[in-house]
């Protein structure tokens, strides 16, 4: 393909990519190498996406991190050295650096520019994308690597604003250093960021008070510096490593260092001898596992009850005074139902005489003040508030930008009472437009590298498959996005997933449409939906040719 530029446009490619996290470098690599001219923009100043924002103290991975990086380079594999079982942040930039050095990618990358707006000009099939400055950026494709964690939500508490003190989100987290010494730090949050954050963040502060609103269920991470035999024997075995992942539902296999295919089998199907044995050494492994283990854990509640009870049991054994231990342990919502969380001494913290709770259920926020947070009639002064309040997840940062698809539609009006997708990854008269990672993909229940690679590849194929001529244009129609996203609430119904207030159904931003963002299927059944489609030629797909008079061609005039 050859790059597009002409003399009326400010600056015209085969394809422009918003946002350079694992999604976008890898489509950037993938577009690169097939020839296309490309150019990747993204807000921040650095690439790593959502690990560029998140770089509060004590962030870092929660599955292994020989999963969780690239598998399309052997090379890149073997080469690679991390230095813990969970990368901590910063050594996960310094990983998205060595690839993007490594392939190429920083020429093609334009960093601190915001994406405003993107508007499909039918007459060209052509996606025109406004910069936050008014640039104009013209591409055949438009793929946003947006994330799906990535958009911060705002905090929905009164009087934010008011605090006369530091104020930090976990999701915003300042570059260089934040100084936590001896200061009184308020959290609000207690979901994976805080859980992370919060061990790290006691150990120098003068106080932490922590301001939780649901308790979380958390397992211990259990990381560790990485030792040269695991390493060498990882490092000996990554191909079946990869095929093992990329036939689970979860895209990850390793428990406790160890590659093992699910359990596929009933929670109760086994005596409950065997299943304590199997959730003790899930335990003792550490990190996610648990999504690993018995098939029915989310479909199932009284198979769901069991891991529930046993984790609660062992949340409490954690907790010195058992009226913290009430509060801390999770009792509202089935375990799963909301993200996992793994940490390093979170329960443990509780027994500090320099860590308190506020639970919000008791005393909920009644405001922040110029000095403080006031709950349950009493002002707690503060040197620092840190929001560790979440995202507005999937749909959030793909919404934020102005997207216009045939005869001007506006996503955000066509998703008002919740996304239609087809696969997560298109959307019915926006053309040309490829969401990663998008709503209705598995990307945001399972691991987030494999999911993002497989994406990156179909639309390769997408855009192989509509051919090279430049007027080319692929869309799902609106029978098959609709039946896809029926297909996505239906599996969910299945599931316990409704029964907690996450943002898996867009539940912890007021006002979000309740909507099942992800396909709970798994990445495995994804993908042989995938492979099904493919050999029915692309099925649902359909592949056109722009017109100058606007008119629609004819099928897609008529789904
Ligand atoms: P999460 O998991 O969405 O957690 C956000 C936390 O903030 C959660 O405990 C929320 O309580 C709490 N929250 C949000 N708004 C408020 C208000 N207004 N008052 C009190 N508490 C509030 O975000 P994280 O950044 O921790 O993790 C995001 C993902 O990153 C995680 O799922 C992993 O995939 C990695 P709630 O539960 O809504 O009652």
């Amino acid at each position: 393909m050859v790059n597009i530029a002409s003399s009326d446009e400010d600056a015209a490619f085969d394809m422009v990519i918003v946002g350079a996290g694992v999604a976008g470098l890898y489509m950037l690599h993938r577009a690169k190498e097939a020839g296309l001219s490309v150019r990747l923009v993204d807000a921040a100043d650095g690439i790593g996406g959502t690990w560029f924002w998140n770089r509060y103290p004590g962030a870092r991975v929660d599955i292994e991190s020989f999963e969780y990086s690239y598998s399309f380079s052997s090379e890149l594999e073997q080469e690679w050295r991390w230095t813990e079982r969970y990368a901590s942040q910063p050594e996960l930039l310094r990983y998205f650096d060595h690839v993007a050095h490594r392939f190429g990618l920083y020429e093609h990358i334009r960093l601190g520019t915001r994406i405003d707006a993107a508007t499909f000009d039918e007459s060209r099939a052509r996606w025109t994308l406004v910069t936050h400055s008014g640039e104009r950026l013209h591409a055949r494709y438009c793929v946003m690597a947006t994330g799906c964690l990535s958009a911060p939500k705002v905090p929905d508490v009164p009087g934010y604003g008011s605090f006369a003190g530091e104020t930090h989100f976990t999701s915003r987290w300042p570059a260089g250093t934040v100084d936590l010494a001896g200061k009184r730090i308020g959290v609000i949050g207690t979901g994976s960021s805080a859980i992370q954050f919060i061990p790290v963040a006691a150990q120098s502060a003068a106080h932490v008070t922590v301001f939780q609103r649901t308790p979380n269920y958390s397992i211990p991470l259990r990381n560790r510096p990485m030792d040269a035999e695991y390493e060498q024997q990882m490092k000996a075995n990554y191909a079946e490593l990869r095929r093992m992942e990329w036939q689970s539902p979860g895209g990850f296999v390793c428990v406790g260092g160890e590659p093992r295919q699910p359990l596929r089998i009933s929670a109760l199907s086994v005596t409950p001898e065997e299943r304590l044995r199997e959730y003790e050494a899930r335990w003792a492994a550490g990190g996610l596992c648990f999504y690993t283990s018995y098939n029915d854990l989310l479909t199932n509640k009284e198979a769901n009850d069991t891991l529930t009870a046993f984790v609660r049991a062992k949340i409490r054994e954690k907790i010195d005074d058992p009226v913290l231990a009430d509060k801390l342990t999770p009792s509202g919502h089935p375990i799963l139902t909301k993200r996992l969380c793994a940490d390093s001494g979170y329960f443990e913290t509780f027994n500090r005489d320099n860590v308190s709770l506020i639970d919000l259920k008791e005393t909920p926020i009644e405001s922040i003040t110029r000095n403080g947070i006031v709950a349950g009639g009493r002002e707690i002064e503060l040197d620092m508030i840190v929001f560790a309040t979440g995202f507005d997840a999937v749909t959030g940062a793909l919404l934020n930008v102005d997207i216009r698809g045939r005869h001007g539609e506006s996503l955000r009006s066509a998703w008002k009472s919740g996304p239609h997708t087809y696969l997560g990854l298109m959307s019915a008269a926006f053309p040309n437009l490829f969401n990663i990672a998008g709503p209705g993909s598995t990307a945001s229940l399972s691991s987030a590298v494999p999911c993002d690679e497989h994406q990156v590849d179909l639309v390769m194929k997408l855009i192989e498959r509509a051919g090279h001529d430049d007027a080319a244009t692929v869309e799902p129609t609106r029978a098959a996005q609709e039946a896809w996203t029926a297909r996505i609430q239906a599996i969910a119904e299945k599931t316990l997933i409704h029964q907690s207030n996450s943002w898996y159904v867009g539940a912890n931003v007021p006002g979000k449409p309740r909507a099942v963002l992800l396909d709970l299927e798994g990445f495995d059944s994804y993908i042989a939906v995938c492979d099904g489609i493919i050999e029915r030629d692309y099925e649902g797909f359909l592949f056109n040719r722009a017109t100058a008079d606007h008119t629609l061609p004819e099928s897609v005039a008529e789904v």
